[in-house]
């Protein structure tokens, strides 16, 4: 453990805020604690609501210098931050996995979308394009350009404690924005480190303080205060949708913008047609990986049922033969749930599916005894169920999935868009008309549909998010840079004369 804190510069206490400079934080002390054992692994010092103020304020200034610097320009220390990340990889790859429990090939994972995301943006630094529009009018020239916005919060979670930041902080960069960082309280350390390691590269290229900054601290001293600051024109949080809410409902009440990606409740359709092969390694990993606490987790299969024993006794050989345990341990697939509260909710999850008429067909279980005193490690869980049982449409962050029967395609489309959430989506077949019913405009409700790849595990490249409660934001790829800038159509009249749009004539002599 130390060791992985060595290579990263983390020492036992550290402060949770600062501009390109840490600042000596007066808020509550906050214990960086590892689901692998329950250990403290340092204490982290708050910001209060000033500590919060100063850091706006310093954002705010770094951005009038940072919108000047041309685009491509900008995108050159992203280019260097994401150099920075390559060389680091293995050891925050690391410390994700003792901060949050997930494996080391996850963790490591996660920082290569972080890497991924520096080349994405780096490329779309010189491609911020905009339109050009025929005008109505002769000697007229209009066209739309996209100009920096201002400081962006990010607010992320703890299951994704790095990559999620890169999705926006990396178009937000090269948008020149600057970014306000508050990252989730169970998973602190991973931003310092990212920090230490980003700030680096920011002084290196003589960049003032208050590019990037970050601000760990509680709802009252540092939440409320992001989402209600004007200064901030954009919020793009991750967590629950009960968060979301709260922070959409703030965030409108003052014509901000956001971009919200929350809760995910995503189901995979296996229809009689499908190569049960791949379903099945595409099932475990989307249910088992980050041990169910993606928000693109595997939750229910939709499964014909023709091949309903078929797939449940694969299901059943693979799930005997996931090793739980230690993630920093090479042989573990799969790691402790974040804490306790959360097995206490899995276990509260799994009493409603027996009330409601579910079956538990395997797992569920708290885990005790060496290896697995601090309580957080658990049994992956497959419950039979029925689409309509309310426990289907609530999102438990835990590797609990759902195995529901259907007959007709139709049938099964309905069940798949009968939860309120609406993030990821997959059908397996090889029958070309399933597979396009299911990407038609009858098909998946949500924002990513895929055909014979999971729910989970999704690529930077392509916009990232989903509808209904999962919000509507869209991150990383595709167009999302969009979203951190603010468009400005432009009319030039390059004419002598001063004629108006729709003819309309107003003369006044
Ligand atoms: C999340 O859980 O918030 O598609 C993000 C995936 C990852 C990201 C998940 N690339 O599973």
């Amino acid at each position: 453990m130390k060791s992985i804190l060595d290579k990263l510069d983390l020492y036992p206490e550290e402060m949770g805020a600062g501009t390109g400079t840490w600042i000596k934080c007066k808020g509550e002390i906050l214990n960086a604690v590892t689901p692998i054992t329950g250990q403290t692994i340092a204490k982290i010092h708050c910001a209060d609501k000033e500590d919060y103020n100063f850091i706006a304020e310093k954002s705010l200034e770094a951005f009038q210098a940072w919108r000047q610097v041309p685009a491509p320009k900008r995108g050159e220390i992203v280019r260097q931050m994401g150099n920075a990340l390559r060389e680091n990889k293995e050891a925050l790859g690391a410390l994700i996995t003792l901060e949050v429990g997930k494996i080391r090939a996850e963790g490591e994972g996660e920082i290569q979308e972080m890497i991924d995301m520096a080349d994405f943006a780096v490329g779309q630094s010189r491609m911020l394009y905009g339109m050009t529009m025929q005008s109505e009018r002769p000697r007229h020239r209009m066209y739309e350009q996209w100009l920096p916005l201002g400081p962006v919060g990010v607010i992320t979670a703890f299951n994704f404690p790095a990559a999620v930041w890169a999705w926006n902080a990396m178009p937000a960069l090269i948008a020149g924005d600057t970014v306000i960082w508050k990252p989730s309280s169970k998973a602190p350390l991973t931003a310092i480190a990212v920090m230490k390691i980003l700030w680096r590269v920011l002084r290196e290229n003589d960049i003032p303080d208050g590019i990037l900054n970050l601000v760990v601290g509680n709802r009252d001293h540092v939440g409320e205060p992001l989402v209600n600051d004007v200064r901030v024109p954009l919020i793009s949080a991750t967590g629950s949708v009960a968060m979301g809410k709260n922070i959409s409902r703030a965030v409108a009440s003052r014509l901000g913008k956001t971009i919200l990606e929350l809760g995910g409740n995503n189901g995979i359709i296996v229809t009689e047609n499908a190569d049960m092969d791949i379903a099945l390694r595409a099932i475990v990993f989307g249910a088992v990986g980050t041990a169910g606490q993606r928000c693109t987790t595997t939750r229910r299969i939709i499964v014909h049922e023709k091949v309903f024993d078929e797939l449940s006794n694969a299901l059943f050989k693979a799930y005997q033969q996931i090793k739980i345990g230690d993630p920093l341990l090479p042989e573990t697939i799969m790691g402790p749930l974040i804490d306790r509260e959360a097995v206490k909710n899995m276990q509260d999850a799994l009493n409603d599916v027996k009330k409601q008429g579910g079956v538990i067909l395997y797992g569920g279980q708290t885990l005790a005894g060496k290896g697995y005193e601090s309580g957080t490690y658990v049994t992956p869980c497959i419950c039979e169920a029925r689409a309509n049982m309310p426990i289907v449409s609530q999102e438990t962050f835990a590797p609990v999935l759902y195995l529901i029967r259907y007959k007709t395609l139709s049938e099964a489309i309905d069940y798949h868009n009968a939860v309120p959430q609406g993030l990821s989506s997959a059908i397996f077949t090889r029958d070309l008309h399933e597979a396009e019913t299911f990407l038609g405009q009858s098909g998946s409700d949500c924002g990513i549909a895929n055909v014979n790849i999971g729910t989970s595990g999704a690529e930077i490249g392509g916009a990232f998010g989903g509808e209904k409660d999962t919000g509507g934001g869209r991150e990383a790829g595709s167009d999302s840079w969009k979203a951190y800038m603010r468009r400005q159509t432009c009319t030039i009249n390059w004419s002598k004369e001063l004629p108006l749009a729709q003819g309309i004539r107003f003369d006044v002599d």
